[in-house]
């Protein structure tokens, strides 16, 4: 396969200004007749030429070019486009095609899911369902007529508003004509028809406009529907109020269907989204889930303007949006919880998921240079590190600086198909400020590293902070240039007080916490006026998304933990020093030496768990080990087991040493109040959840009684699968119990039958491979759905370092299998799995080989898809 480069970016030579389609729903087969209005673009570098326009996986009925039907002898048509040589200036375009939903698999195009039609179009899919542009720099206005049977298909939803409907006489079937206003490019267009049934509110906006808002569910849902709305409206109100953003059609519609490869999209005035993302009620859905449909709603909603008024010239652009708009949901959801927290998680998934992207086969720039298959690069370099770019930016620019870049933004380029580049332009112009050298960002890969150094010299009561950066080397990218970090920072003094900071030069101090602007590879800022030696609280709130390097002593850790005045960095410090002490055990471990926590570490640990002022959502992320997948990224070559050996023995000296603290916290935060979603009541379900871990980690008889009754009395689910997920770590006689009643209550909700899948995957328990190639033909499980594909396969290669990692390679072996099962049904979920072996370098050199022959065995298989040939090609490389 061939690889597309950015560098050959050219405009399209011909544009669209209007398409009309016509759907035909049937059974076998379903026709859509596209009626186009092209014409050559004035703006392309060379003379229009031949119209190649992009189709695959369809039969081509007919062509007529300004109401004449075309002799096949006059256009041709090749796997993945029909040519058409030297149409006039400006013509008119009628393509009729067929297509076959019901063996469409790969959730690309137009699919059946449930027995209802729905589509899915980013990146590329609208080409399955008619020949096309297919390219987001071509944006037309889109009217859309969708027939069929009206008992099977009752509602037909598109685009925009509903502007006709009827239904023919006699043949039981129905039509209904949808227009949308805004020109938009074929990425964004959905259809979706079948028996559903909606919930229905409405928002007025700022303005004054009303605009009815529907959820369109299976019928059997609609219960589970009200915080996705209510998540909505406050998404809409929130972006009027922060971005002046309103909402520009009077209707907004989200589908929620069970079959979908993303988390959802943000499609026109018609959200289609994963039920994952949609349903929620509390005794079905964890507080975790809560807090995802928040901020999916509030991302796909917020799309509206950033991605769909403004889009992406290009793919190599994707990040313009989602990176933008990933930042955009993290405020939203930063305001309307606890900043801190949402700020600590969000860290805590970039450093999971993106740094060993960013430093593995796979890395790429925010704004990637080329890919083979754009598929693959909807990922958390774009998403994650791309919305870290833009925080820096608003870091940079301060909120009112970061608002008029909006502004102008808008105002230059509503309705158009831009870049990345634009996007900093406006920011730049708009605040005055040089993003030149900060573009960097966007265009090499790589986690920078941050090493800082401080000096303090009495005498002259001056505090040197010596900053070196630099950035490892990344595929294609040898070398790098320095890049424009910001550092936030405060200095403590010895009573754990901020500092008023002055650099040497400065008529005064401003404030105690500030922003430097390092942009060398190495840099000396002096301050002036520090009375005493202070303690350095380095890169406030992770200012930047980088790898920070300090001499901290346990003691500073200790203290900062303590005392800093910024929540992330007191998160930050106790993480710090709980990777260093774990690590150390790690290597005494290896070296045969008797493993002991560090009692001061173990009284950091009860001083936070007995502070009644401590929010118990922050506590909770302060008392929570670094992850063995975070604790392996540390490690030159992972240990995995003595990674697992070490964190389990470290639970259970905290859980030993504070038993009756850790009791006690259960209990104060176990209260029998009424259900509600709050941060508040969230965080105490947290905190009460991570009690009964560590509780469970020694596993005596009260704890096992805790958690039993836990599983069988909790009415919400967060706390019924925090008890069940401990469970299935054990070997008690109640596991299997608890896993038969709890499939038993819930089999018929496929969402929380996930859960149970990704509970028994995660099981640290040696047989857990076994049980999950079991589970493989569990009648609940179904290899042709995305979710139970990530529950039980990625939950178990991607959750589970032990047993996926474990020396015999069978999990190894499982995981290819499946990726070659699935690369014949579902290449985007396919190359997801893959995705599991990219690190392979980063272990011992028998798993090394082990990893390597499999990933040999897929690049050998005949018929790869581009998707999965990408990443497991490159991963070898
Ligand atoms: N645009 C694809 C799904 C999302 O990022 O919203
Ligand atoms: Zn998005």
């Amino acid at each position: 396969p061939q690889a597309i480069h950015l560098k050959d970016y050219a405009p399209p030579p011909y544009l669209i200004d209007t398409v009309d389609l016509a759907f035909d729903l049937g059974e076998d087969v379903t026709r859509v007749r596209s009626r186009l209005a092209i014409r050559a673009n004035p703006d392309a570098a060379s003379p229009a030429g031949a119209l190649v326009l992009d189709g695959q996986d369809m039969r081509l009925v007919s062509v007529a070019l300004d109401g004449r039907t075309l002799d096949p002898s006059e256009y041709s048509v090749g796997p993945e486009s029909l040519t058409i040589p030297g149409p006039p200036e400006a013509f008119s375009l009628e393509v009729v095609t067929e297509l076959k939903p019901q063996e469409n698999t790969s959730l690309s195009g137009l699919y059946r899911t449930s027995g209802n039609f729905c589509t899915q179009c980013e990146a590329e899919g609208f080409r399955k369902i008619t020949y096309f542009l297919d390219r987001p720099d071509v944006m037309a206005r889109y009217r859309t007529t969708i027939t069929a049977d009206a008992l099977k298909y009752p509602v037909m939803l598109s685009n925009g508003n509903l502007v006709a409907s009827s239904k023919m006489e006699g043949d039981g079937r129905h039509t209904v004509t949808w227009e949308d206003p805004f020109a938009k490019p074929s990425y964004l267009f959905a259809l979706v028809a079948g028996v559903l049934v909606h919930v229905e509110d409405s928002y007025v906006t700022r303005s004054g406009r009303t605009v009815t808002l529907r959820i369109y569910v299976e019928p059997g849902n609609q219960d589970k529907c009200g915080h996705a709305m209510a998540s909505l409206k406050k998404s809409m109100a929130w972006d009027e109020e922060v971005f002046g953003l309103e909402y520009d059609l009077d209707i907004f519609m989200i589908v929620a269907v069970g079959d979908f490869n993303m988390g959802a999209m943000e499609n026109k005035g018609l959200n289609v989204f994963n039920t994952k993302y949609v349903l929620a009620k509390p005794e079905t859905a964890t507080d975790t889930d809560f807090l995802g449909v928040e901020a999916v709603v509030a991302h796909e909603y917020f799309h509206n303007w950033t991605g769909n008024r403004v889009t992406c010239r290009d793919w190599f652009q994707l990040s313009l949006k989602e990176g933008l708009t990933v930042f955009r949901d993290q405020e939203f959801s930063s305001d309307m919880h606890s900043r801190p927290v949402k700020r600590i998680a969000d860290v805590q998934r970039l450093r999971a998921a993106q740094f060993p992207e960013d430093s593995g086969p796979m890395a790429h720039p925010v704004r990637p240079d080329s890919y083979i298959e754009i598929n693959n690069f909807y990922t958390t370099t774009v998403y994650e590190k791309g919305a870290e770019v833009v925080r820096m930016i608003h870091t940079l620019l301060g909120a009112d600086g970061f608002r008029k870049g909006m502004d102008l933004y808008f105002e230059r380029h509503d309705g158009q198909a831009v870049t990345c580049d634009d996007f900093v332009a406006a920011m730049e112009d708009a605040a005055g400020k040089d993003l030149g050298q900060f573009r960097r960002w966007y265009s090499q890969a790589g986690t920078p590293e941050l090493a800082v150094t401080g000096e303090y010299d009495a005498a002259a009561r001056t505090y040197r902070l010596t900053v070196r950066q630099s950035c490892p080397p990344t595929p294609g990218q040898p070398t790098k240039l320095p890049f424009h970090i910001p550092l936030a920072l405060g200095l403590l003094d010895p009573s754990g007080a901020d500092i008023p900071l002055r650099l040497a030069g400065e008529p005064g101090p401003a404030g105690t916490s500030r922003v430097l602007d390092v942009t060398g590879p190495e840099q000396v800022f002096e301050f002036v006026d520090v009375p005493r030696q202070p303690v350095p609280s380095l890169l406030r709130g992770f200012s930047a998304p980088v790898k920070l390097r300090a001499p901290y002593t346990d003691d500073d850790l200790t203290f900062l933990m303590a005392h800093d005045g910024d929540a992330f960095n007191r998160w930050e410090a106790g993480q710090t020093l709980a990777t260093r002490l774990l690590l150390d055990l790690v290597a005494d471990r290896a070296e045969n030496r008797p493993l002991e926590l560090s009692p001061g570490f173990i009284d950091a640990f009860s001083r936070i768990l007995k502070d009644p002022d401590l929010d118990p959502a922050f506590a909770a992320q302060a008392l929570t080990l670094p992850s063995e997948g975070y604790l392996g990224q540390q490690m030159p070559v992972i240990d995995v087991d003595g990674i697992h050996e070490v964190r389990t023995f470290a639970r259970r000296a905290i859980a030993g040493r504070l038993r009756d603290d850790l009791l006690a916290t259960y209990r104060a935060m176990g209260g029998n109040e009424p259900f509600s979603i709050d941060a508040a009541a969230i965080g105490r379900r947290a905190l009460k959840n991570l009690a009964l871990g560590y509780l469970m980690a020694l596993e005596d008889a009260e704890a096992v009684e805790l958690c039993v009754g836990q599983f069988h009395n909790a009415q919400a689910m967060t706390d019924v699968i925090a008890a069940l997920g401990l469970l299935a770590d054990t070997r008690l006689p109640q596991r299997e119990s608890a896993l038969r009643r709890f499939y038993d209550l819930w089999k018929d909700e496929p969402l929380v039958v996930d859960k149970w899948f990704s509970i028994q995957a995660m099981s640290e328990r040696p047989e857990t491979l076994d049980e999950v190639a079991a589970l493989l033909a569990h009648p609940a499980f179904e290899i042709r759905n995305p979710n139970k594909v990530y529950a039980l396969i990625g939950g178990f290669a991607g959750g589970n370092p032990v047993r996926f990692h474990d020396a015999g390679g069978g999990g190894y072996r499982f995981l290819a299998d499946q990726v070659l099962a699935l690369n014949r049904l579902n290449p985007q979920v396919a190359s997801r799995m893959v995705k599991m072996f990219a690190r392979w370098r980063k272990y011992d050199p028998r798993r090394q080989s082990l990893m390597r022959a499999e990933l040999e065995r897929i690049v050998a298989t005949p018929g790869l898809s581009r998707d999965v040939f990408e990443i497991a090609s490159k991963s070898l490389e």
